[in-house]
């Protein structure tokens, strides 16, 4: 069956019994691909049906879907032309894992991030009415992604609007972890009520044969869904705030998505479509654990193992030493928006469960709760991947720094996190943050300097970032890990002819760089920066008077990070240089692809720096001879 589908229309033109053919296949199709290439599985094959039941009943190109997230949006991808193309997701130059405009007209707008779709669908909704043009727009999202402030803003404005606008709600009990916070008890409640969908379900077959479609039909059905429900529900939240409330309706059963959808077209203004669905649905393995194989490493389809062996990295290591930290500080606590595991929280909670807080897919909200407990003295630890920090921007500057309040901020994923592409990588977390006053920066080189940060982050009493990438420490061994002072660099290796300056991740590029560098007789000083803020002036400085030559390496963009900090301070202090190169990604949005090929291109390998750095030498020399 799925030979035969390469747009939506080919899924129109099939009967049940074929369409349920085809989600089979697609779901075997992406168990596959995703095997090889990871992913995310367990959100997709949730919502195989619901995906054909939406292509079947909408005009996908004209009718405007948006996937909140987008993480679940391969059967889309699938269905639109990119069924082949499949095959090289997440790859560098292949399609990518969410939705993305320049790949297929039926990617009517980009997401990544959580909780958007409301908002823009409303939009796109508002902008039809503007124009007078007919169209649906539909947002599908996630019991989890409901939990987002943003998503409940939407709704908020959506319902009131009176905007004809459908918001598929795909509940599956699950964010990445279980799904938490009250909306989900709201959402539990109406789950229960199965009564209700088959009564639903038959009130809906007759109202589809009252032949007249028009304002008084959808006032009826209203006025009727209303006074039933209001018996079966005592509270009809979704109904009270504006929106008519259809469902819930079995996710996996494509006939009854098929006949809700045509009906939510027929009604006026907002419209919430609850769809229960099983995350993971088909695939044994991803059933029962949605958490790990919602997005997953390539793994054997035999019985779900991972194929390669995961080894120790960055958030495993926070976890173990918060765990060790908050034995001996009872003040300390641990807040997530929804990543528990994916920031290594996951022990942590089973310890001090009462110092735990997993508070739904909120980044402002962790941190601005975040603050209120540090104002009461409690040591607030909040790991959050660099792109979601984006989200809580103003929360740290306006509730965390300006009160100059010890929230410890880890920002975890910092830097090129490779194949999730431009949405999630954690690029431009130095350069927002330099601009907060009160703010510390630092990055460790190693895991062993990581811990002693945490360290010291949890006694500073003063707001603090510590960001740190995805994966592990490099191969390279650090022989020095000396103590954490504020604004304290640290040299690594002593040289006369050039000073590399690095932080984070890439101070073990740069001792590697700096190891080339030697076979050519270049003796290069290596400054481990450790603080982005306070910058260690003096140390710097000392060393730039010394070679004249600088460089800096940074996994970040090239705008307000390292690289400026060292020019501003050339500028600030007079420091004369004959000559600056900055190893750091341009200023645009990078795309998918696996870090190594990412920093090859971006030429911040250790080939490519060591070959530009002997490239300034050579001039040097001339420069010399010259003179
Ligand atoms: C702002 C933001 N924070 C965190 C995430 C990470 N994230 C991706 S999917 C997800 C859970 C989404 O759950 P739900 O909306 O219920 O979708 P499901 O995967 O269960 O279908 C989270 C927390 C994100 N994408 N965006």
């Amino acid at each position: 069956m799925i030979e035969k589908i390469n747009s939506s229309k080919d899924v129109k033109n099939l009967n049940l019994k074929e369409k349920e053919e085809l989600a089979k296949e697609i779901r075997k199709y992406i168990i596959e691909v995703v095997s090889e290439n990871g992913g995310h599985l367990a959100s997709n094959l949730g919502v195989v049906e619901l995906t054909l039941a939406l292509h079947s009943v909408f005009d996908v190109g004209k009718d405007k879907i948006v996937w909140d997230v987008g993480h679940q949006s391969y059967v889309h991808k699938i269905l639109t032309g990119r069924k082949e193309k499949l095959k090289t997701l997440r790859k560098l130059d292949g399609i990518a894992g969410f939705p993305k405009t320049n790949e297929s007209k039926a990617d009517c707008f980009n997401t990544g991030h959580s909780s958007t779709s409301i908002s823009a669908a409303l939009g796109m909704a508002r902008a039809r009415d503007v124009k007078n043009e007919k169209y649906s727009s539909i947002a599908v999202i996630g019991d989890g992604a409901l939990t987002g402030g943003m998503a409940l803003e939407a709704l908020n404005d959506a319902g009131f609007s009176k905007t004809k606008i459908t918001v598929i709600l795909n509940d599956n009990e699950m964010s990445i972890s279980k799904n938490v916070g009250g909306m989900n008890l709201l959402l539990s409640r109406l789950r229960t009520r199965k009564m209700y969908t088959k009564s639903s379900i038959s009130a809906k077959k007759i109202i589809n044969k009252i032949p007249i479609i028009g304002k008084p039909t959808v006032r009826i059905i209203q006025r009727v869904k209303r006074s039933i429900k209001q018996l079966i529900i005592p509270t009809m939240f979704f109904e009270d705030i504006g929106y008519t409330y259809l469902g819930p309706v079995d996710g996996h059963n494509i006939e009854q998505l098929e006949n809700i959808l045509n009906l939510s077209k027929r009604v006026e203004g907002p419209v919430l479509v609850h769809v229960l669905t099983k995350k993971g649905k088909g695939y044994k393995p991803a059933e029962e654990n949605p958490d790990k194989f919602h997005a997953t490493s390539p793994f054997n389809i035999k019985d779900g193992t991972p194929k390669t062996k995961k080894k120790e990295d960055y958030s495993k290591i926070f976890g173990k030493k918060l765990i060790e930290l908050a034995k001996n500080n009872k003040k300390i606590v641990a807040i997530t928006a929804s990543m528990k595991d994916g920031t290594g929280l996951t022990e942590f909670q089973k310890k001090f469960p009462e110092r735990f807080f997993d508070i739904g897919i909120a980044e402002q909200h962790a941190i601005t709760m975040a603050a209120g407990m540090a104002k009461e003295g409690i040591i607030p630890v909040v790991p959050i991947y660099s792109s979601f920090y984006q989200r809580a921007y103003d929360q740290v500057i306006h509730d965390v720094a300006m009160q100059n309040l010890p929230v410890v901020m880890c920002v975890d994923r910092a830097g090129c996190v490779g194949t999730d592409g431009e949405t999630h990588q954690g690029l431009l977390d130095l350069a927002f943050f330099r601009l907060v006053p009160n703010l510390i920066i630092v990055a460790p080189k190693d895991f062993k300097e990581f811990e002693n940060m945490l360290e010291y982050a949890v006694e500073c009493n003063k707001p603090i970032i510590i960001r740190y990438p995805r994966g592990g420490e490099s191969e390279y061994k650090f022989k020095l890990n000396s103590k954490i002072e504020e604004g304290k660099s640290e040299v690594l290796r002593k040289g006369k002819d050039i000073t590399i300056i690095a932080i984070g991740k890439m101070v073990s590029r740069a001792m590697q760089v700096a190891d080339e560098l030697k076979k050519d007789n270049i003796d290069a000083e290596v400054i481990n920066a450790r603080f982005l803020k306070p910058l260690d002036n003096e140390t710097i400085k000392d060393s730039i008077l010394k070679t004249k030559n600088i460089v800096t390496i940074e996994d970040g963009t090239i705008i307000n990070g390292l690289a400026t900090s060292i020019k501003e301070l050339i500028v600030q202090e007079n420091v004369l240089v004959k000559n600056i190169k900055c190893f750091a990604y341009p200023d645009q949005f990078i795309k998918h692809g696996s870090v190594d090929e990412l920093e090859k291109i971006y030429k911040l390998d250790v080939d490519n720096i060591v070959k530009t750095i002997k490239s300034i030498k050579l001039d040097n020399k001339k420069e010399e001879n010259n003179e």
